[in-house]
């Protein structure tokens, strides 16, 4: 039995994310071109302890066995994202048939198993060849991005349940393209503006393309989101605080639900007003992930004008993020608040926390902060719908521990433990957990 708090309306769909490069391995298999994350993470000093994406979780090889957890759990959809780089192996031109043959095989498993397809176009692996010609700093790549839109559209759009253009935008900007602590590492303090602009308009592009590929297709954009708040009341930590609240919170929505760049970014977005009518093309839901709240002071040493302060009176997870799951209420009302009639019906894409997991000897894997961090969170869901936020799914991050980008496989998400040695995935007390509050769900 569950209380009223973790209950959820008909209809509500429970899902588990993932992504290409943090779960597929097979890098160079099958005529797959590179992406700025295996030229970023086989570049010394970039991953923690040299880890790269090569082999990952395997799951290009694997599908019938990931697709079996995901059945197990009795998820009723499961987000994951494409290769750019193995279905257009340069990011345009000639299309890797072989490619597309494994998202097809994926997609007709899921669909055999009663799982709706979630996919997500661009989750920051970025074709390496197209990063050769400039990436996100070059307005071409949105058009590429569009073609590649058109392509798995064309491949796949019979039998995909909503599509998701971009994953989380402002981490491509801020840590890859002005601090370089992703892929493709570059330090370009504001003057990377151009990605964030870049991406939005491939946003735009894709979803007129989608649309035409496969119409009746819900799309949409995932971001991510938390309160952003000062540290003190000095005027310095309150407007560095806004800035960042800026940068994280409203610089890829308000151009995509009010066609217009938020007032503190204005002057970075100078001349770019003739693109806002394809970036504010209507989307059919917003897809948000929320982890945790920021507390930040002004410093002038930060490209982005504010460091984070400790958040007080919260347990931390293994990354050291606080866990705070009233910030996931007001992170809802807030969208709700800011966009009004604007904001279409949220899923939340992504949630979830890493924890130090361990096979204990008898096989089992204890994970009960993770079955707290989800329990609150959840509820923190529920009570966002109670005060009138449509929220429609939740995806639960992530199915398997994976490849977790510049920290490698150091931080486990999973419901799922994988032994990065032998591939084995044992299921944890949280996949019960989850499992059992679907089961609980069905009618
Ligand atoms: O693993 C990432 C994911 O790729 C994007 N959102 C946050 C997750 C946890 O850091």
């Amino acid at each position: 039995m569950i209380d009223d708090g973790l209950r959820f309306p008909p209809g509500f769909t429970f899902g588990t994310a993932t992504a290409a490069y943090q779960i597929e391995g097979a890098a160079a298999e099958d005529g797959r071109g590179p992406s700025v994350w295996d030229t970023f993470s086989h570049t010394s000093g970039t991953v923690r302890d040299g880890d790269t994406g090569d082999v990952a979780c395997d799951s290009y090889h694997r599908p019938d066995e990931d697709v079996a957890l995901l059945r197990g759990l009795g998820v009723s959809a499961y987000r994951f994202s494409i290769s750019w780089s193995r279905v257009l192996p340069t990011g345009a031109g000639r299309v890797n048939q072989a490619g597309l043959d494994y998202y097809r095989g994926l997609v007709d498993r899921l669909r055999d198993a009663g799982i709706e397809p979630a996919p997500t176009l661009f989750h920051w692996d970025t074709p390496q060849a197209l990063q050769d010609t400039g990436g996100w700093m070059s307005r071409d790549t949105a058009a590429r991005f569009a073609d590649y839109a058109t392509v798995v559209g064309e491949a796949l759009g019979d039998r995909v349940g909503r599509w998701i253009t971009l994953n989380e935008p402002v981490v491509v900007l801020a840590n890859g393209h002005v601090e370089g602590t992703h892929a493709p590492g570059l330090r370009l303090g504001l003057g990377a503006f151009p990605v964030a602009h870049h991406q939005l308009l491939g946003h735009g592009l894709a979803v007129a393309a989608l649309r035409a590929a496969s119409p009746g297709v819900p799309v949409g954009i995932t971001n991510n989101y938390g309160p952003v708040l000062p540290a003190t009341d000095a005027p310095a930590d309150v407007e560095a605080a806004a800035f960042r609240d800026a940068v994280h919170n409203l610089l890829f929505t308000d151009p995509v639900l009010l066609g217009r760049y938020p007032a503190a970014l204005a002057h970075l977005a100078e001349g770019t007003e003739g693109d806002l009518a394809a970036i504010s093309v209507p989307i059919d839901f917003l897809g948000v992930n929320y982890y945790f709240p920021e507390m930040v002071r002004a410093d002038p040493a930060d490209p982005l004008g504010s460091s984070g302060v400790e958040w007080p009176d919260a347990p931390r997870t293994d990354f050291g993020w606080p866990v705070v799951p009233a910030g996931f209420t007001t992170t809802l009302t807030g969208l709700r608040e800011r966009y009004g009639n604007a904001l279409p019906p949220i899923h939340i894409t992504e949630n979830g926390a890493a924890y130090p997991d361990a096979v204990a000897a008898d096989g089992s894997v204890p994970d009960p902060d993770r079955v707290a961090y989800l329990d609150g969170h959840l509820r923190a869901v529920r009570a966002a719908m109670d005060a009138g936020v449509d929220v429609r799914g939740y995806y639960l991050w992530s199915l398997l521990d994976n490849f977790e980008w510049a920290e490698g496989y150091s931080k486990r998400f999973g419901l799922v433990h994988v032994d990065f040695d032998t591939l084995a995935r044992t299921p944890k007390q949280s996949y019960g957990w989850y499992r059992d509050l679907i089961r609980a769900h069905l009618p």
